[in-house]
């Protein structure tokens, strides 16, 4: 069976195939324009963002894929940025969640995942959440996105820090896909 991850990022794909790869999967990159829905939750995104790229590519209900939506949620600022995470990390970036934070006592956040998986004309939803902390400043060259300022509970390095087979051990979206691999396994 031939799985195509939809995204964008690059970065996601590596993740995603390392784990594929480790759990004896071949999954493969289709990097197709859509435009992400902008909804509340990313359940709501994931599944409207595969919908989407039915009506566009009618050519891809014959096969099997997924694509993957995730954000940052901090508890002090009451989840933001959440699913707007894409476009508060172009507009603030890294630096404007450290200022937004300056003042705050409590640093904990999480980052979740959502992986919707389309195949014979249904689709699947799998979640991942890896919890930990927002750091006093950017720490790290690796990685992607927020991961110089993101530190999962119980490790004294940022997901920056990480080499990406370390990340794939804690992260959100290792967490989700595993799920997905694991269930066309049995
Ligand atoms: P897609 O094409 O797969 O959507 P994307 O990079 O736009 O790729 P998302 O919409 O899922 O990914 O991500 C929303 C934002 O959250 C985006 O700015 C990412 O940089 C950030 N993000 C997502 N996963 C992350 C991770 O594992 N580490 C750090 N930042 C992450």
């Amino acid at each position: 069976m031939e799985i195509y991850f939809i995204t964008h990022n690059p970065s996601k794909f590596e993740e995603a195939l390392e784990l594929a790869e480790s759990l004896k999967m071949a999954i493969q990159w289709k990097n197709i324009e859509y435009e992400e829905p902008q909804e509340d939750t990313l359940e709501i995104i994931a599944k409207k963002s595969c919908e989407r790229i039915l009506e566009k590519h009618s050519e891809l209900s014959d096969f099997v894929f997924f694509l993957e939506d995730a954000g940052l949620f901090i508890d002090s600022l009451n989840g933001f940025p959440g699913p707007y995470s894409s476009y508060v990390y172009k507009t603030l970036g890294n630096e404007g969640i450290l200022k937004l934070m300056e003042e705050k006592e409590t640093r904990s956040a999480f980052f979740k995942s959502i992986v919707a998986f389309y195949s014979n004309e249904e689709i699947k939803l799998y979640k991942g959440i890896t919890k930990g902390e927002i750091t006093l400043s950017k720490q790290g060259q690796g990685g992607f996105g927020f991961d110089p300022i993101f530190k999962p509970d119980k490790c004294d390095q940022t997901f920056a820090e990480m080499t990406l087979t370390t990340k794939n051990l804690y992260s959100h979206r290792q967490k989700s896909l595993r799920e997905l691999f694991t269930s066309l396994t049995v």
